[in-house]
């Protein structure tokens, strides 16, 4: 594996710097101030590129060139934006940057009630809990139809914590949905998220699909041509939230995507966290069958609970079996020769960090360098057992 880290640009506490002491080589960035759906001009892709090269450091993936909800719903302007999409595609690989990470996922990116989820050892957590996500749908977002949604079990849950819950807790869990998470394109206040929302009224699983394969037989042919390689995240975490419709959680949603476009430039993004939150997915068999396919590792652990709830473990720990995922990943890698660019996904808050007030929560210091040096360790091992 190629071993990388995720960095937010020269706002990110986290340092180029300190990427190289951790032992990583490539870097992991996007153009954050461009809002979604311009065109990625070569002067400033060349700017951040520069900055990374100066450091020792190669410019390894772009994560993400995120896509426009038009094009996700097929209206408005979509088509004058899948050609924005293009263009920016022509203008990395103008830069000598291939690879790019994006997701489909309508409105929200990825998605947690609790960004500070206390460890018993005195770290925390990001966390998806089921009843939070409950409370908020039903009680607080008060989307029609939500409780539909939920077991009575987690419904009673919700309705008697809710009775208790602070004015705190309630902004806690707002902010985490709402606007808590690195990454994602927007900010949102309750009644913006609201308007668009409703603008997926209707939109089925089909349907979503059907734009996903619409605008991959637009780019993909592009992208082959220009030698880039896409590499879709999968929805996180992977089932239906607020209602909308969630289309990249299993095998059965990678075997369509492959499909949509047969090009190696056709690719996915082993999310090890987001898939792993789905009980029925065994990820050393996807990770096998998808494996020409698969352009970028991100690697975590969940650790999943009875009612859907789920929090981020170490690494090396929790639901997932990451011993075999690696080993499936190293067996690969000597058979084809490849390496794929990895990067420790996420990592508690910890040790130092804990007293720094960290604006990109999953992404302190410590805690990914801990990760990466778990996952660097298994790697060696299974390499020089095989
Ligand atoms: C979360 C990230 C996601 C990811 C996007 C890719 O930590 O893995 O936000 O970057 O979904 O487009």
């Amino acid at each position: 594996m190629k071993q990388t880290f995720r960095w937010f640009g020269t706002p990110d506490p986290v340092q180029l710097s300190h990427i190289k002491q951790a032992g990583a080589t490539g870097v992991v960035t996007a153009l954050h101030h461009i809002p979604n759906g311009e065109i990625w001009q070569t002067k400033e892709i060349r700017k951040i590129k520069d900055t990374i090269e100066a450091e020792g450091l190669e410019w390894s993936f772009i994560e993400s060139i995120p896509i426009h909800e038009n094009i996700k719903l097929q209206q408005g302007d979509y088509l004058e934006r899948i050609e924005n999409y293009k263009q920016s595609l022509k203008n990395i690989a103008a830069c000598g940057i291939k690879n790019v990470c994006y997701n489909f996922m309508p409105v929200l990116d990825w998605t947690r009630t609790h960004l500070f989820w206390p460890l018993k050892n005195g770290s925390t957590a990001l966390r998806f809990d089921k009843v939070e996500m409950a409370i908020f749908e039903c009680f607080l977002m008060k989307r029609e139809g939500a409780e539909k949604d939920y077991t009575s079990e987690v419904l009673r849950e919700a309705k008697s914590r809710f009775k208790q819950i602070s004015a705190e807790e309630v902004q806690r869990i707002e902010d985490a949905i709402l606007k808590g998470l690195p990454g994602t394109v927007d900010d949102l206040t309750m009644d913006q998220f609201k308007e668009m929302i409703a603008q997926y009224d209707g939109v089925s699983h089909q349907e979503l699909k059907e734009n996903l394969s619409f605008f991959l037989n637009q780019v993909i042919p592009v992208a082959e041509e220009l030698g880039v390689v896409m590499a879709i995240h999968p929805d996180d975490p992977p089932f239906d939230i607020m209602g909308l419709p969630r289309i990249i959680t299993s095998e059965a949603d990678l075997d369509d995507l492959v499909n949509f476009v047969d090009s190696p430039s056709n690719g996915i993004t082993f999310c090890t966290g987001s898939l792993g939150a789905n009980p029925a997915n065994d990820l050393p068999k996807m990770f096998a069958k998808f494996a020409d396919r698969v352009h970028f590792l991100h690697l975590r652990n969940v650790r999943r609970e009875a009612d859907g709830s789920f929090y981020e473990d170490n690494h090396l720990e929790g639901s997932t079996d990451m011993y075999a995922i690696v080993e499936e990943i190293v067996k690969y890698e000597k058979s084809s020769g490849k390496k794929i660019p990895m990067r420790p996904d996420h990592g508690h808050q910890m040790v130092d960090d804990l007293a720094k007030n960290h604006a990109y929560c999953g992404y302190t210091a410590i805690g990914r360098l801990k990760g990466l040096a778990e996952l660097r360790g298994l790697e060696l091992g299974i390499h020089r057992n095989l």
